[in-house]
C-alpha cells in the first residue's frame, strides 16, 4: 500500500476538505430548516413541494407567512440549530470561500504534479470494471485493485465523479441561487430548470455527498483503516500507533471547530455576524455588486399565488389610511438632503408614468421564490428630486410595521426598517412599487409603497414604507447593523446572495 504515496499538499487538502465540507453540510441544513420544502417550479406554490422536512400545517383561509413555516433542527445536524438562519448563512458562505479556495489549489496542484492520473479515467473499459467491482462488493467480497494502482475501478470512478462532477455541480447550483446572478443572467437559472429546481438539485447534491461520505468511510474500514489513515496523515505506514493517535487528534480538532462554531453562534451571534461578515462582505460585494438586473419574465410566468413574508401593520392609523385608499398617506423623504419632500401616491404615480412594469423573480432569504409584475417609480427619480448632500451614503427605509405588535412570534420587536447603499438606487429595476400584477399593491405585499431591489434578497425590500431617510452612517440607527433583520436576527446587510 506504500504505493499510495500521497504528497503533503494532497494530505493537507484532504483534511481541509473534511473540515469545510462538514461545515457546509451542517450550515446547509440550517438554511433548509428555514423553509423545509423543496419545489421544482419557480413559484414555490404551497402544496406543490416534492419533499418536505416538517410536520407543520398552515391555517387555511387566514394570512400566514413563510416565517410561520420555519423549522428548527437540533444543533447536532444543523449549524448552529434553533432557527438561526442568519448564523447558518454566515457559516455557509465563509465555508464556501474556504472550500472553493481549497478546491482551486487542489485542481492546480493535481494537474501540475500529474496526480490527476490517479483519479481521471483514461480508458472506457474502466466503467465495465467498475460495474463488476460493484457486483463484487454486493456479494460481500473485495474486488481486485487496478493493475499498478492503489484503488479498484469503482473507487476510481467514484472519486472522479466527486472531484470533477459533484463538487462543481454544487458550486454551480449554489451560484444559481444568488439573486444578483439570477437577475443579471436569467438564462443561467433556466439551465437548471429554474430557481427552485436549482435549489432542489443543490439539495440532491448534498444527498450525493452524504452517500459518498458513507461509502468512503465504509471502504476505508474495509481496506484497512489504520494503514489508510497513516497514509493520509504521514504519507507512510511506518508508525501505525502514531497515525491512529494523530487521526483521532485530527478528528477531535474538526469536531472542536464545529462545537466552537455552534456555541459561539448561539451565545455571541453578534460577534460571529461581525467577524465572518468582515470576510464575506468584501468578497460578495466585489464579485456580485457589479451585476445589474435585466429580468423580464413572460406574462405567463407570473405566479398565481405570490408568497408573503411579514405581517401588515395592524394599527388604527394604518387601517384608517387603507380604508381611504391611502389618499392621506404621504412618503416623507428627508435627512441629508437639500430639498426634503413629501409625496402622495398620486405624485409618485405621476413620476412613475413613463416607467414600464417589470416582471421579475423574487428571492426570499429563506429559499422560496415567486414571480410578479411590479409597477412603480425608479428610486433614483425620487432621490434626484430631494438632492442628497455630498456626504449622503445610505438610504434608510422606515415602515409603518411594528414587529412586536404586528408579528408577535418574531424574534425581536420595534419598527421594521432596512438600509441600503445610496448607490443601489441607480440600479436598473430598483423601484418604489405601488402596483402589483396590474392592480394597486395589495396590503399583504406592502401597500401603499414597497421597495423592489431585484439584485438582492427579499428582506431588503421594505414593505409599508412611510419615510426614507438619507444618511451618511447607520451605526446609530437601531443596533447599528443596517436593518431590522440585521439587528434582530443577524442577517447580513449586503445580500446579493
Ligand atoms: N416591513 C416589512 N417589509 C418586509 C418584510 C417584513 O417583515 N416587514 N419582509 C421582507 C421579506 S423577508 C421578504 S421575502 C419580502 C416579501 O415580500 P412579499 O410578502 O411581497 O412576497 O418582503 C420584505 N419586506
Ligand atoms: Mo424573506
Amino acid at each position: 500500500m506504500q504505493q499510495l504515496d500521497y504528497p503533503v499538499w494532497l494530505r493537507v487538502e484532504h483534511w481541509l476538505n473534511v473540515l469545510f465540507l462538514t461545515l457546509l453540510i451542517r450550515s446547509g441544513i440550517e438554511i433548509i430548516a428555514t423553509h423545509p420544502k423543496l419545489y421544482w417550479r419557480n413559484d414555490s406554490r404551497p402544496g406543490t413541494e416534492w419533499a418536505r422536512f416538517t410536520q407543520k400545517t398552515m391555517p387555511k383561509g387566514r394570512l400566514y407567512d413563510t416565517l410561520d413555516e420555519e423549522e428548527h433542527y437540533s444543533s447536532i445536524v444543523s449549524l448552529p440549530g434553533r432557527k438561526q438562519l442568519g448564523m447558518g448563512r454566515h457559516w455557509h458562505f465563509i465555508s464556501v470561500i474556504g472550500w472553493v479556495l481549497t478546491g482551486v489549489v487542489y485542481y492546480v496542484l493535481l494537474f501540475a504534479t500529474g496526480q490527476w492520473r490517479r483519479y481521471i479515467p483514461q480508458d472506457w473499459s474502466l466503467f465495465s470494471t467498475a460495474w463488476n467491482d460493484l457486483l463484487t462488493y454486493l456479494s460481500f467480497n473485495l474486488p481486485p485493485l487496478l493493475p499498478g494502482q492503489p484503488l479498484d475501478g469503482l473507487q476510481k470512478v467514484a472519486y472522479a465523479g466527486v472531484i470533477f462532477l459533484l463538487a462543481p455541480f454544487q458550486i454551480l447550483t449554489g451560484a444559481a441561487q444568488s439573486p444578483a446572478i439570477e437577475a443579471r443572467f436569467p438564462w443561467y437559472v433556466r439551465l437548471f430548470g429554474g430557481r427552485q429546481a436549482a435549489r432542489s438539485l443543490h439539495f440532491l447534491g448534498l444527498i450525493a455527498f452524504l452517500v459518498f461520505i458513507a461509502v468512503h468511510l465504509t471502504m476505508v474500514v474495509l481496506w484497512g483503516w489504520p494503514e489508510l489513515n497513516a497514509l493520509m496523515i504521514f504519507g507512510d505506514v511506518r508508525d501505525l500507533d502514531w497515525a491512529i493517535g494523530a487521526s483521532l487528534a485530527l478528528l477531535a480538532g474538526i469536531v472542536a471547530v464545529h462545537v466552537a462554531a455552534t456555541v459561539i453562534s448561539l451565545k455571541r451571534p453578534r460577534t460571529v455576524q461581525r467577524g465572518l461578515g468582515a470576510v464575506i462582505t468584501p468578497v460578495r460585494r466585489a464579485l456580485l455588486r457589479p451585476l445589474k438586473s435585466t429580468q423580464s419574465y413572460p406574462r405567463r410566468a407570473v405566479s398565481v399565488e405570490h408568497r408573503v413574508n411579514g405581517k401588515p401593520p395592524c394599527s388604527l392609523a394604518y387601517k384608517t389610511l387603507a380604508v381611504h385608499g391611502f389618499v392621506d398617506w404621504r412618503l416623507e423623504v428627508g435627512g441629508l438632503v437639500e430639498n426634503p419632500m413629501f409625496f402622495s401616491l398620486e405624485d409618485l404615480r405621476e413620476l412613475g408614468q413613463p416607467q414600464p412594469p417589470q416582471r421579475v423573480l423574487h428571492n426570499c432569504v429563506q429559499g422560496w421564490s415567486s414571480i410578479a409584475e411590479w409597477g412603480g417609480v425608479p428610486l433614483q427619480t425620487v432621490i434626484d428630486l430631494v438632492k442628497p448632500m455630498p456626504d449622503a451614503r445610505f438610504l434608510c427605509f422606515l415602515t409603518m410595521q411594528d414587529v412586536g405588535r404586528d408579528e408577535p412570534s418574531a424574534e425581536g420587536a420595534g419598527q421594521f426598517y432596512e438600509i441600503i447603499d445610496l448607490s443601489l438606487a441607480k440600479h436598473p429595476q430598483c423601484i418604489l412599487a405601488y402596483d402589483m400584477n396590474g392592480g394597486p399593491l395589495p396590503i399583504k405585499h406592502g401597500a401603499p409603497l414597497r421597495l423592489r431591489l431585484e439584485t438582492q434578497v427579499g428582506f431588503k425590500m421594505a414593505k409599508w414604507i412611510e419615510r426614507i431617510e438619507v444618511v451618511s452612517d447607520y451605526s446609530q440607527i437601531g443596533e447599528g447593523m443596517g436593518g431590522w433583520r440585521e439587528d434582530n436576527v443577524f442577517y447580513d446587510k449586503d445580500v446579493e446572495v
